[in-house]
């Protein structure tokens, strides 16, 4: 498919509630959205980069540089058949997963419609079980002003139907949180992310939880570390699963080789995109790791390619892909609608991406538009 034109737009959208993780708080969320034109299609992918470089190097600022300088001008008037050729066109641009995975999303949604699949039956092609419809979900909550507060929280997210929670833990707001939590809600499948905020020199912070019966912890010590993790994974009880650390197929595959998680937390966003992430299902699911899919507070764009990927067979535990009400009033697209009796949301079914684009709301959150003709 030729690519004729790409346009790239800088969005700012309010959070219902403030997002706060180890590394800050979060309210308005700001994040680039890129259009790929080809034969009369359009695919839509989505830059997860947001407005302070806490999870990632990346920023809207560097993600809008990386593309309109580099990553846009090397695609513009070539011809990409299918999603697993646009890697080499991108290699020479070292790092920055987050602004290469918002071109391979559209990629992804292009070739798609043109086949007149559906994302999650493009992506599985390779497996005869072919995808899931509905897929399992959870919800991720901030870190907030008190225990009482927290336990309120999860408590509406459980009454409107979630059945895992996932709670943003930092240094001295960790042992008492969970053992709180875990009282309230005995039998809840509950689980921490700390979001690179420990060093291993405190594993005993993490044995101390060790009889709370934890779905799993998320990635304790450095973004870059596999090591350091290798080697507190068998000081605790709770299982143990990357997020920020694994950037790649590779780190993928160095993980599983000294033994430093139980579980990977696989965002497509984090390692350039859909290709590499099936890559690691595969690899993974080969080893017989265990992998959910993980969010950055998607827009509908990339929640739907989250739920096409989670609609594979390797992907066996609830990912962090809410409904779109746990994040905004209104959204770019229609709303993605939590399915209360099983915890799931429906896998779109139409061609591509399948998403409606509320042009209206685009514009109204738009504060910058690049237009790239070939
Ligand atoms: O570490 O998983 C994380 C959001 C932004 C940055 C990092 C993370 C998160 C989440 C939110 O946990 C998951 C979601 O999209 O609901
Ligand atoms: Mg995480």
């Amino acid at each position: 498919m030729k690519i004729e034109r790409v346009t790239l737009y800088h969005i700012t959208q309010r959070l219902v509630s403030p997002f706060v993780t180890s590394f800050g708080p979060q309210q308005q969320r700001d994040s680039l959205i890129v259009a790929i034109d080809s034969e009369g299609l359009t695919g839509w992918g989505e830059c997860v980069a947001t407005n302070d470089p806490g999870y990632s190097y990346e920023t809207v600022g560097t993600a809008w540089h990386i593309l309109s300088d580099f990553l846009i001008p090397a695609i513009l008037g070539k011809t990409i058949e299918e999603p697993e050729g646009l890697g080499s066109l991108l290699v020479f641009v070292r790092g920055h997963p987050l602004a290469k995975a918002a071109l391979d999303q559209a990629i992804w949604d292009l070739t798609s419609q043109r086949e007149g699949l559906s994302l999650s039956q493009k992506l599985a092609l390779p497996y005869p079980e072919g995808p899931l419809s509905r897929v399992k979900v959870g919800v991720s909550i901030g870190i907030q002003p008190s225990i009482d507060k927290t336990i309120d929280v999860v408590g509406e997210y459980v009454t409107t139907g979630y059945r895992r929670a996932k709670l943003k833990i930092k240094p001295g707001h960790d042992i008492t949180l969970a053992q709180a939590v875990r009282k309230a809600f005995p039998d809840l499948p509950v689980m921490l992310d700390a979001n690179s905020a420990y060093r291993l020199e405190e594993a005993p912070i993490f044995q101390a939880m060790d009889d709370l019966n934890l779905l799993m912890l998320e990635q304790p010590l450095g973004y870059e570390d596999i090591y350091d993790h290798s080697r507190l994974r068998p000081l605790i009880h709770t299982p143990l699963c990357l997020d920020e650390s694994i950037h790649s197929a590779d780190h993928a595959r160095y993980a599983l080789a000294i033994g430093a998680c139980d579980i990977i937390n696989v965002k497509p966003s984090r390692v350039g995109g859909w290709t590499e992430a099936r890559r690691i299902h595969d690899l993974c699911r080969s080893a017989g790791m265990p992998l959910w899919v993980g969010g950055m507070l998607e827009t509908g764009i990339g929640r739907a390619a989250q739920l096409a990927l989670a609609s594979l067979p390797g992907f066996t535990l609830p990912g962090d892909i809410s409904a779109t009400d746990r994040y905004y009033e209104r959204d770019i697209t229609a709303p993605f609608i939590l399915n209360r009796e099983d915890s799931t949301i429906d896998v779109p079914d139409g061609p591509g991406l399948g998403i409606e684009i509320d042009f209206d709301q685009l514009a109204a959150v738009t504060l910058r538009r690049g237009l790239f003709p070939a």
